[in-house]
């Protein structure tokens, strides 16, 4: 999807990048997908990116920490364990929402970074890279996308001699993120601009303002990670979950606000909309 300069992403380019279930698919093939997210102070989040996952393709998601009974609780396909070494067999994980940034959710993130999949990095795992060299390392030895909101770009990139900033330059900061940390970066806000260490850069400028309420980055996150497992690349993973996100806050908003709970619970009908737009 993306070109050396930035390019504008369309329903029809989300569409036909869907991942759609074919006479000799099964849920492995269609991508088993970890989420690795969720505290005592944040069950809510495991619950959003869970819940977001299992809507976004078909397959199997896997949830593993200390909010699984939430998540069972809400979503009886999830399969959910309490330890990430228990997770079994995934082909992507997402790390981040709700994790929390003490000692347990740096060895998640770790062990989920040195397992040589497709990781999606959102949150609290952002936080937790920006504040450890070691760990950026092991991201950028992965194929790993970040979606920080601004404040957890400026973060992730506060250890840099000269960190860009996205008020002055959005693509710019974004794509220099990417090319120095070796992540793809999602950077989040009204447009959101999706930069791969290649220099290759989407933007989809037709965000949801509906979008700025608690718990709607985390259904971002399920999405994202979703596609990854589905095989996408972190680029096209995360520009087809950006517009499917925004375009469900506007089929559930219709004017009025939309809770993050009902974005999730749009998701079908907005993959329907881009799917008729092939
Ligand atoms: P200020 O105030 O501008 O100086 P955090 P978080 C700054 C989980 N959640 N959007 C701003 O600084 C998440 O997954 C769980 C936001 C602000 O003080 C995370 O794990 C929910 N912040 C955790 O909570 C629902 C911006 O950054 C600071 C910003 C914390 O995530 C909610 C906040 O950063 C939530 O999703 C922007 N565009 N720009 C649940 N129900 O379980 C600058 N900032 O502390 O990382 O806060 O995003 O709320
Ligand atoms: P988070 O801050 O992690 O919950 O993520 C917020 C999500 O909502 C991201 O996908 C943002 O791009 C989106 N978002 C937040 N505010 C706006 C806005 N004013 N316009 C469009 N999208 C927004
Ligand atoms: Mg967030």
């Amino acid at each position: 999807l993306g070109e050396p300069h930035a390019r504008v992403l369309e329903a029809a380019d989300v569409g036909a990048r869907w991942p759609v279930p074919g006479p000799t698919d099964d849920k492995y093939t269609q991508g088993v997908v970890g989420i690795a997210a969720g505290s005592a102070t944040y069950p809510g989040a495991a619950v959003l990116a869970s819940g977001a996952a299992a809507l976004a393709t078909s397959g199997m998601v896997r949830y593993a920490g200390s909010a699984a009974d939430e998540v069972r609780a809400a979503w009886p396909e999830v399969v959910a364990t309490d330890h990430v070494e228990d997770a079994g067999r995934v082909q992507a994980w997402a790390v981040g929402p709700g994790l929390g940034t003490d000692d347990a959710g740096a060895a998640t993130l770790r062990h989920v970074l040195d397992a040589g999949l497709p990781v999606l990095a959102d949150a609290d795992a952002i936080t937790l890279l920006g504040a450890d060299a070691d760990l950026r390392a092991r991201a950028a030895a992965t194929t790993t996308l970040v979606t920080p909101h601004a404040g957890e770009f400026a973060r992730l990139v506060a250890s840099f001699d000269d960190p860009p900033d996205p008020a002055v330059d959005r693509i710019g900061a974004a794509r220099r993120a990417a090319a120095e940390l070796g992540v793809t970066v999602l950077l989040k806000g009204n447009a959101t601009v999706v930069a791969a260490p290649d220099g290759r850069v989407l933007v989809h400028p037709a965000g949801s303002s509906w979008l700025a309420t608690a718990g709607s980055g985390d259904v971002l996150s399920g999405v994202a990670g979703a596609l990854l497992a589905a095989g996408l690349d972190p680029l096209d993973a995360g520009g087809c979950a950006a517009f499917v996100h925004a375009r469900a806050a506007e089929l559930g908003s219709r004017g009025a606000p939309v809770p993050a709970s009902h974005v999730q619970a749009a998701l079908p009908e907005a993959i329907r909309s881009v799917r008729e737009a092939v």
